[in-house]
């Protein structure tokens, strides 16, 4: 794939949902500074790809517990589908939670899991590394997903907001980076890649629109936050 030039406003798509120090996986280069508890506990589980890949086919799994049935109850009105179009002939597709990409030859290269509730993606060059990411939010029971930290509880099967991060070459989709539960649900967000770069890191930055939990998963009034690619996921920006 062609090299990608920083774009600056990410076109993406629908409704996202949640985190406040976005932490994940693969590709470790931990900024020790920025990146608080809560992210570092994430940052480990995310350490397993396995944690976050997505599902070739449909299944029915743990993930699909009564708290996730729960919430797409509330799911019912998640508006039409939202297509874009990437570099490289490459399709983003997401409708009713169900997020999937198709590769240069037109076939789907990968769909989300049937228990993770997409709402919202962004496309772009997240790590500068010239590959093509894409970051997307989700609903899901669990913090971790199967392999987890040792000490680490991965009980509650309560759903929470998380984000990952995708890059995608060769058709070929695969993990980057990965949250655990996020502490704020994430309404919306967006990514602008025309940030200054420094020796290691490309500038990326991320906007949400925040809100918090409820019982019945229905919004309140938005925050905005701000953060920044920190080579292991997304730091708050001060
Ligand atoms: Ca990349």
């Amino acid at each position: 794939m062609a090299k990608m030039t920083g774009t600056t406003k990410m076109t993406g798509m629908a409704r996202p949902t949640g985190t406040t120090k976005l932490m994940g996986m693969a590709r470790p280069r931990p900024p020790a500074a920025t990146i608080a508890a809560a992210i570092i506990i994430s940052a480990l589980a995310c350490c397993l790809a396995f944690l976050c890949a997505g599902s070739a086919a449909p299944t029915q799994a743990a993930g699909f517990t009564a708290e996730y049935r729960a919430f797409l109850a509330t799911r019912v009105a998640d508006g039409p589908a939202v297509t874009q179009d990437g570099p490289d002939g490459y399709r983003f597709i997401l409708e009713n939670g169900r997020f999937r990409i198709i590769g240069t030859d037109n076939a789907e290269i990968w769909r989300s899991k049937d228990e993770w509730h997409v709402s919202s993606f962004r496309i772009g060059d997240i790590d500068g590394d010239g590959i093509l990411d894409v970051a997307f939010a989700l609903w899901k029971s669990y913090s971790f997903g199967k392999i987890h930290p040792a000490r680490m509880s991965n009980e509650d099967a309560s759903v929470r907001c998380h984000l990952f991060v995708y890059s995608v070459k060769d058709n070929r989709a695969k993990p980057l980076w990965c949250s655990s539960s996020l502490p704020r649900p994430i309404y919306a967000f967006e990514l602008y890649t025309d940030g200054e770069r420094a020796a290691t890191l490309p500038g990326t930055r991320l906007i949400a629109q925040e809100g918090a939990y409820t019982e019945d998963y229905s919004e309140t009034a938005p925050t905005e936050h701000r953060y920044e690619w920190s080579g292991w996921g997304f730091s708050p920006q001060p």
